[in-house]
């Protein structure tokens, strides 16, 4: 039998949850009772499109409790766990509200995930399902699910999206088929909602340690970061918002994304990929008006409209880029050559949401990475002894509030690292403070490499690379990129008596290991020793040094 989750949460104090009810932040509504309530207000607007599929609020509120029911009478509990894995479609948006309605908690993995992340977050979620598409750019998600399911100590169901169901597979699709009977599902599933503290999604952390941590998110917390958030994106009834990052990152789910858009009765379209060429189709077609990308993808679309003009964007009113740092030049051009206002988001799963205003002057949308989202979020900057710095210094920024919960799941030892004892979480980031009370996101003290929004941790990297007979030490570092920001570099010391390892080596082992691919280090550099810190530790500052010189351009344009 799976533990119950609220042994592994880490419950705000009693006296602030008061406080966030009393401020009217917790609804004490779950999730699955606020879009049932949107659908009621809204049941012939369209909620959703995928392609040729168009679903009205009615007919998703009513396919979602089908479905839930259907999961109930499969077996699946309120407060049992289901790993998501699904790609950018309506299917995705069905079951994740059927989950809400239902108790049941999904995981929310990416589709890059492959056997190594997936099999941790089920055995360390205890989940007893998976949802998978069938296929995904050449990857067989239905057959690495059920290879998953030969390790689950208990009852594995396999739910795929697609064509192709194998044998021992549950059709999602046909499960979201509509119901016999609309309001019997309702009534029972209105009759055994989860209570509003629960625990509604579990996110996943960018990840600084061996593997990411699961972060607990409630129904109270995560409705009030979905619908304070369209608050301050101006996200209400006539919002179109396109969906092109994957749909189970807190971004384009939350923030206010998939669940903003659908608690207010807008309208949501799934793309499976941000591809200038098709976004720019969605949103012409579609007269998209809000969308989410992160700074790697706004540097394509504004090139793409640089080059084949903008005229299909002419319903677009806000880009939202967030996820890593934007540069000032990238974020400049956004006005000008999108022609919609720029909302600069620098959030993270584990809560904090900061968002320039829409109405913010165009010097602090293009420079600053916002203020927090609610009244009562609390942030300080600190040193390295954890005391304040003066204003206007960088310093590591510390949070705690309506939406940040207090620790990981399961995760005591991280918890006491990642967390201080009064609760306040360390993102790991070096911001400053403007004077206006902006936050500008200068760098980072955690070993993180974010390769275009995408979060990798060196620790990981590193792990997987020791398993290599040859390597002595490793060391992942972030390496500058004009595309994506970021990329893993990785030093290597070679073990005497063996052959240096090469790249392509390192990284087919590391993907015979069934890691996802964006974690792959993309260049090699064999030293004969590892710069090292006073203390002895590896000297990754140096390191990133090392690397930013190696391959800056010399004098002539030609590089090294
Ligand atoms: C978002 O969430 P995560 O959990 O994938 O990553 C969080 C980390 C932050 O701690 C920071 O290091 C980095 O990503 N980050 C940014 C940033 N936004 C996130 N760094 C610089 N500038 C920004 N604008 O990435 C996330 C979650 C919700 C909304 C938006 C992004």
């Amino acid at each position: 039998m799976a533990a119950p989750i609220t042994e592994g949460t880490v419950p705000w104090p009693e006296a602030d949850a008061a406080r966030f009810v009393a401020a009217g932040y917790w609804a004490g509504r779950p999730l699955g009772d606020l879009l049932r309530e949107a659908a009621d207000r809204h049941p012939a607007a369209t909620a959703l499109v995928d392609g040729e599929l168009r679903q009205t609020y009615a007919e998703l509120a009513d396919r979602a409790d089908a479905l839930a029911c259907r999961l109930l009478d499969l077996g699946l509990a309120p407060g049992d766990r289901i790993v998501v894995q699904l790609s950018n479609g309506w299917e995705f948006t069905a079951l994740t509200w059927a989950c809400l309605r239902a108790g049941i908690v999904p995981v929310m993995a990416l589709p890059a995930h492959r056997r190594m992340e997936l099999a941790y977050l089920a055995a360390h979620s205890e989940a007893v399902a998976i949802a998978v598409p069938d296929r995904l750019r050449d990857f067989d998600h239905q057959a690495l699910a059920h290879e998953l399911g030969k390790e689950a100590p208990g009852p594995w169901h396999v739910l795929v999206a697609g064509e192709e169901i194998a044998s021992g597979s549950l059709d999602l699709r046909a499960l979201c088929a509509p119901g016999e009977d609309p309001a019997a599902d309702r009534a029972r599933l209105d009759a055994a909602a989860p209570g509003s503290r629960d625990v509604a999604v579990f996110l996943l952390s960018g990840g600084t340690t061996g593997l990411p941590k699961l972060i607990a998110r409630t129904h109270d917390d995560y409705a009030y970061n979905a619908r304070a958030s369209s608050e301050v994106c101006g996200v209400d009834q006539d919002t179109v918002y396109l969906v092109s990052l994957p749909a189970g990152h807190n971004f384009p789910l939350a923030c206010p994304g998939i669940l903003g858009t659908l608690l207010v009765g807008g309208k949501v379209v799934m793309l499976p990929s941000p591809e200038p060429a098709r976004a720019f189709a969605a949103i012409d077609a579609e007269g998209v008006t809000h969308t989410a990308v992160v700074p790697a993808v706004a540097g394509r679309w504004l090139e793409h409209a640089e080059r084949h003009g903008a005229h299909q964007l002419a319903s677009l009113r806000v880009l939202q880029a967030g996820g890593a740092r934007l540069a000032d030049e990238l974020a400049r051009r956004v006005r000008p050559v999108l022609g919609a206002t720029l909302q600069q988001v620098f959030g993270m799963a584990e809560g904090l949401l900061n968002y320039t205003r829409l109405d913010d002057p165009e010097d602090v949308i293009c420079t600053t990475q916002g203020r927090p989202m609610c009244p009562d979020d609390e942030v300080r900057l600190v040193d390295p002894l954890d005391e304040d710095v003066p204003e206007g210094e960088p310093g590591s920024l510390l949070t705690r509030g309506p939406y940040t919960p207090r620790g990981y799941y399961r995760a005591p030892e991280h918890n006491a690292r990642a967390f201080t004892d009064d609760g306040w979480y360390r993102s790991g980031d070096i911001c400053r403070r403007t004077p206006e009370g902006n936050l500008v996101v200068e760098g980072r003290d955690k070993d993180m490499i974010n390769r275009g929004g995408e979060k990798i941790s060196a620790e990981e990297v590193e792990n997987l690379v020791y398993e290599l007979a040859e390597v002595s030490q490793a060391a992942a570092v972030a390496m500058p990129d004009p595309e994506l920001g970021e990329r893993v570099c990785l030093y290597v010391v070679t073990k005497p008596g063996h052959d240096a390892p090469t790249l392509d080596g390192i990284r087919a082992a590391m993907d015979a290991a069934g890691v996802a691919r964006f974690k792959l280090p993309e260049h090699l550099v064999c030293v004969t020793e590892l710069a090292a810190t006073k203390v002895g530790k590896i000297d990754k500052k140096a390191l990133r040094a090392d690397i930013a010189a190696r391959i800056a351009p010399t004098a002539d344009g030609t590089g090294q």
